[in-house]
């Protein structure tokens, strides 16, 4: 349908499109007037909900009206573009972001304050979008933010989750977990009922004669699920791009099929097929790092990939290109493997409906995916039994099977008569039942693969990719390390601090190029630098201590060392490590004379984090976290010399307030366990230092900043499958430090000791896998050193200086612009007024 008005009538549309408020007054004006109407609300019955919602819907306009600019301007232009797909985005709160990236803070505080109201407090009235677990959808949403504000054409496609992850009550020491119903008033989206898709599911495959008299393929009968696109604004810092992030709903299809149970008097069955029609796009999978291959999963995936892909092919065709340019106008990033199917789906869209032939349409295929590997671990891999993908996609199990000879035809013509290279990396796993090894298709359906630190992307080459590169070269495999948006997690997190830094910058450009900030080692002398730089970390401190007060009912000292872990809660994170830390630091006070005492330095340990509804040993760690938190805080013999929190519902906005408050941060997983890590990356660049392993991107921390800025300890990665198979082989011995914390446990000091003996048995019993034991005493060790070094306030703020001063690399606008460059082969789109 062509929907554009002709020339002659526009002469009208140019004369009253709509304008942007530019000012306070005119912001004020729109605020009002969204409350008076689009809200029926007015100056009688307005409570801070309401300015909230009336701030948003003002601010939405403006991005509204240059996401259109932006589409038009891109569409026009017609220059190669980037689709990011993630399952997950943990976007948070959108309104503070869109008030800084847009620059109108300042007049939205003064335009509130006008009409009775702190930006402060309407800002946390908004409810955050939390469509992710952790690191991998968090680092989607900062990638988003890096996008457009480098101005790339990039959209992101994910799903709306009817509800994302859950929130976290903590129930006598218990986390129990409640629906995130966040939908309603949901002032970030716009429905566009209009673009919709139809996405097939079951049937079978029927195998026909083409007019030239190839064999050909359909995919007949089966169900169809109706996909409705959501749009979500995405502004970038100080440019007009907003790009789009496109989120799809679920719904029953209004086909024939349900009018002619409609007909059939059948009602309450066809109103039943719609609620599972929505089922697909109705809850955020809670794992993170956990593949558990549910059927529902495999849907959600397939949903929103064949969507996906729909769109973009769709607006590949009005280009009317050849299709050998589609690699030259389209890049798709895949994050994980939760997309991988999109590389199947393009092909089978190549071949079953375009009618292209096996071999070009696999070329345009390969030079259009990259693929993102986020993790290591086993148990993250995904894989997907082959009745079930029979069942569900029939003809995509054809494809995937085709893909699968051909590449191991290649591979045997490479490496003849090696059996065994060939049954390692067949896509098919030889099981009972078989099962589809999703990294592989991944890996051979795309041009690129890359890992999320050089530690990682080196363990990737070295042992789960490794016949990869022997297959493919070293080329094919890359890193890209992994960074934050400094617009959120300095700027809009940490006021305080950007403000004391574009004063000494001269300016907030350091926002957009963050290796400005290395002029900051000019003033780590500067004793009017050092003293503000000092006051602004108690400022933090003490608006966390309110939160914590607010939130806990406990009081905790703002001159106490914050001694921070927030993250999701995993064995391999290590949180009973910090934990077992936490009792021996608790039992060696408790055995101190009065005089020894005195020289403690006062600590507050503070926890924070989810475990997934089915993670029976991270919810243990989090039913001990509380139960010492009971004890200590409690102990006369302690007082202040120890504190235990445990912040519930830990999530984006309140990450906001912990990154910029803490004094140490603990990034503490098993050397060579974590991909990256990303939120060692904020708590550096708020000023904070780390304890950590020889793990993730804490390496190229650690070189950037400098070994004596960070407090590293423990094993390395490459000593750990020898430690591992010792503790089967050998004899294992329990750490004596640690053993005195177990025999308190099981002293009954933490509540009843059998809640927590999976816990310690997994240690004494079981392998330690994680290396608990052997990195105790270590940990120990170093938290002394932390302790030590906290005393000397002078050095302590040196180090906090310097090493902000040298976080310019972990912004993602350089992760942004190096795929931008090695793997997606786009330009930016400059904008001039
Ligand atoms: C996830 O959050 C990550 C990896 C993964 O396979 C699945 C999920 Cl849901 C995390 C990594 O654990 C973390 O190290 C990394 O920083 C983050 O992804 C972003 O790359």
């Amino acid at each position: 349908v062509e929907a554009s008005i002709p020339e002659p009538l526009r002469e009208a549309w140019r004369k009253y499109s709509v304008s942007e408020f530019g000012n306070k007054e005119e912001f004020e004006k729109e605020l009002v007037r969204h409350i008076e109407t689009t809200l029926a609300r007015s100056m009688y019955n307005c409570d801070e909900h309401a300015a909230y919602s009336g701030t948003a819907l003002a601010f939405r306009d403006r991005l509204i009206i240059e996401w259109n600019k932006t589409q038009q301007r891109q569409t026009f232009t017609d220059q190669k573009r980037v689709y990011y797909l993630s399952l997950e985005f943990l976007m948070g709160r959108a309104l503070d972001n869109a008030m800084l990236n847009v620059g109108m803070k300042d007049a939205a505080r003064d335009g509130l304050h006008d009409l009775g109201f702190r930006v402060e407090d309407v800002v946390e009235q908004e409810h955050d979008a939390a469509l992710g677990n952790g690191g991998l959808g968090r680092l989607a949403a900062c990638f988003l933010d890096s996008m457009a504000t480098l101005n790339y054409p990039a959209w992101g496609y994910g799903l709306r989750y009817r509800y994302g992850i859950f929130k976290q009550e903590i129930v006598n020491g218990y986390q129990m977990e409640v629906p995130d119903y966040w939908l309603d008033n949901n002032p970030w989206e716009f429905p566009r009922h209009e673009i919709t898709v139809d996405i097939q599911f079951y049937g079978r495959v029927k195998n026909y004669q083409d007019e030239t008299g190839k064999i050909a393929h359909s995919w007949e009968d089966g169900e169809i699920v109706q996909a409705v696109a959501y749009d979500v604004p995405i502004p970038g810092y100080g440019t007009k791009t907003t790009n789009n992030l496109r989120l799809w709903s679920s719904k029953a299809s209004s086909g024939e099929f349900d009018f002619q149970k409609f007909n059939a008097g059948d009602y309450e069955s066809a109103v039943a097929d719609q609620q599972t029609a929505e089922t697909i796009s109705a809850v955020l999978y809670p794992n993170d790092n956990l593949e558990r291959g549910k059927e529902l999963r495999l849907k959600q995936q397939y949903f929103w990939c064949a969507a996906s892909l729909f769109d973009i092919v769709r607006r590949f065709k009005k280009t009317r290109r050849a299709w050998n340019e589609f690699p030259d106008q389209v890049a798709i990033q895949l994050n994980d493997t939760h997309p991988t199917l999109a590389i199947v789906e393009l092909q089978r869209i190549l071949l079953d409906k375009e009618g292209l032939e096996w071999d070009e349409a696999w070329n345009i295929v390969t030079k259009t995916f990259g693929y993102t590997n986020h993790t290591v671990l086993p148990e993250a891999l995904e894989k997907w039994s082959v009745p079930l993908m029979q069942n569900l996609l029939p003809r995509h199990l054809q494809i995937i099977y085709d893909i699968n000879l051909l590449f191991l035809q290649s591979v045997e013509k490479r490496f003849p008569q090696d059996r065994e290279l060939l049954s390692r990396v067949s896509i098919i796993e030889e099981s009972h039942p078989k099962m589809v090894r999703m990294a592989y298709i991944a890996i051979i359906g795309s041009h690129k693969v890359n890992g999320v630190a050089e530690l990682h992307s080196d363990l990737l080459k070295t042992t789960l990719f490794k016949d990869f590169v022997k297959i493919y070269g070293p080329d094919r495999f890359t890193n890209v390390t992994n960074g934050v948006t400094p617009r959120r997690w300095l700027h809009q997190a940490n006021p305080l601090l950007s403000a004391l830094i574009a004063e000494k910058l001269g300016g907030h450009e350091f926002l957009t190029d963050l290796t400005l900030l290395d002029k900051l080692e000019a003033f780590v002398d500067d004793k009017d630098f050092r003293d503000e730089w000092a006051h602004i970390k108690t400022m933090n401190k003490l608006r966390l201590a309110k939160f914590i007060k607010r939130t806990t009912g406990h009081a905790v000292d703002p001159n106490s060392l914050f001694d921070v872990q927030v993250k999701r809660i995993h064995e391999y994170k290590r949180q009973q490590l910090n934990i077992f830390g936490v009792i021996h630091r608790y039992l060696s006070i408790k055995a101190m004379s009065a005089e020894e005492k005195k020289k403690v330095v006062p600590r507050v340990s503070i926890f924070g984090g989810k475990a997934a509804p089915g993670y029976w040993m991270a919810k243990t760690i989090i039913h001990l976290i509380n139960k010492v938190a009971d004890v200590v805080n409690k102990d006369p013999d302690v007082g202040n010399l120890l504190k235990v929190i445990f912040i519930e519902d830990y999530n984006v906005s309140k990450a906001e307030i912990i990154c910029p408050a803490s004094d140490i941060s603990e990034h503490i997983s098993t050397a060579g366990t974590e991909g990256s890590g990303t939120s060692n990356m904020k708590f550096v660049m708020n000023g904070g230092l780390i304890i950590g392993t020889c793990d993730g991107a804490n390496i190229e921390i650690t070189r950037e900043i400098g070994e004596s800025n960070i407090f590293l300890f423990g094993n390395l990665a490459e000593d750990v499958e020898e430690l591992r198979h010792r503790h089967f082989y050998g004899s294992f011995k329990l750490d004596p430090q640690l053993e005195k914390v177990f025999t308190a446990i099981k002293g009954n000091m933490f509540g009843d000791a059998a809640d927590f003996s999976a816990l310690t048995a997994s240690i004494e019993e079981h392998g330690d896998y994680y290396l608990v034991s052997d990195d105790f005493n270590s940990y120990i060790t170093t938290h002394g050193m932390v302790d030590e070094a906290f005393k000397n306030k002078e050095a302590w703020l040196a180090k906090s200086i310097t090493s902000v001063a040298r976080m310019g690399f972990f912004s993602t606008d350089r992760v942004i612009n190096e795929y931008a460059d090695s793997i997606w082969n786009v330009e930016p789109l400059v904008v001039k007024d």
